[in-house]
């Protein structure tokens, strides 16, 4: 969301989904309150949902689907696409697909957890190469908002304004810093591989742990203080845990953006063909050298 040159629509259009997202987002923050309680559903992913996600879910849906060049809202919560009302919506060229709250588990224990955007210009499922735009919004000590469009990923704090959100730029041009310090690995010790365990067990020689239950707050860290985040593949569950289009992909993306590297454990999580909504992906990012260490060891 460059100021550098006078912006072209779609750029405009793009800002206006992030806004929308960072709008509500804070809305989302100071509902969750008595929201906590789980609802006799399930997500697609066979998750039992929350009082808060569903409320999010709809939130976002109705404000997405209120912008004229959006054609279809996704998301984790719910099971189908769904298309724009094209009389209202004019050229619909870009499909959202939103993770109303990564990390909802942690609401319980009043941890931090957020929400995840990913802004594509073709149909979903779609591959994470089509991503014009992914972001997400943490709700930690502050409310921070990490953007990744126009080949650069920025972090505004944001916070509420006379007129609306006020997206506050805290830092630009956002890159991994080359010496990696932590790491974070999802899914229980006895469930990961053997070529997995071994490459964890180099790692945690040299690096410290960070691992919170909420993928985004543990991206967070990596992108901030370097290092590695994965959800990996299972024994019991060869995909992982974690969905390519609303999870994999944007996370992939604003990684690989801010100059580190994602996997799915063969190659960039960019280029993993997308087959159906809520596949699952084994996810993989951090800092180059430690992933290509990863595919390595994974490569057996
Ligand atoms: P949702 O909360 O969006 O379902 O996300 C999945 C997630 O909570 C990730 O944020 C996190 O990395 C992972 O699951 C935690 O899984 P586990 O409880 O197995 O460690």
């Amino acid at each position: 969301m460059s100021t550098r040159h006078s912006r072209l629509p779609s750029e405009m259009t793009v800002e206006r989904i992030v806004r929308t997202v960072a709008e509500t987002s804070l809305d989302v923050r100071e509902g969750l309150a008595g929201r906590r309680g789980y609802e006799d559903e399930e997500n697609p992913s066979g998750e039992k949902q929350l009082a808060a996600d569903l409320w999010a879910d709809e939130l976002f849906e109705e404000r997405l689907l209120a912008i004229e060049s959006v054609a279809a809202y996704a998301s984790e919560e719910r099971s189908g696409v769904v298309e724009a009302d094209r009389t209202a919506n004019g050229d619909g060229r870009y499909h959202v697909a939103i993770d109303p709250l990564d990390g909802s588990s942690n609401l319980r224990t009043n941890n931090t957890m957020g929400v995840i955007l990913a802004v594509y210009d073709s149909p979903l499922p779609a591959r994470g190469r089509d991503l014009v735009a992914s972001a997400f919004v943490l709700f930690g000590p502050l409310t921070t908002m990490v953007v990744a469009v126009d080949g650069s990923v920025t972090e505004y704090v944001l916070e509420r304004g006379s007129g609306g959100v006020e997206m506050r730029t805290v830092t630009e041009e956002l890159t991994l810093p080359d010496e990696p310090t932590i790491y974070g690995f999802g899914g229980r010790v006895p469930n990961w591989t053997a070529d997995f365990e071994a490459y964890v067990r180099e790692v945690e020689r040299e690096l410290k742990l960070r691992y919170g239950g909420a993928m985004i707050a543990d991206v967070n860290q990596v992108l901030v203080y370097g290092g590695v985040f994965a959800y990996p593949g299972l024994e019991s569950h060869p995909k992982g845990k974690l969905r390519l289009q609303f999870e994999g992909n944007p996370v992939g993306h604003i990684i690989e953006t801010a100059g580190g590297r994602s996997s799915n454990g063969e190659r960039s999580l960019l280029d993993v063909p997308p087959e159906r909504i809520h596949q699952r992906v084994p996810v993989h990012v951090g800092n180059t050298g430690l992933i290509d260490r990863l595919e390595a060891a994974l490569d057996g």
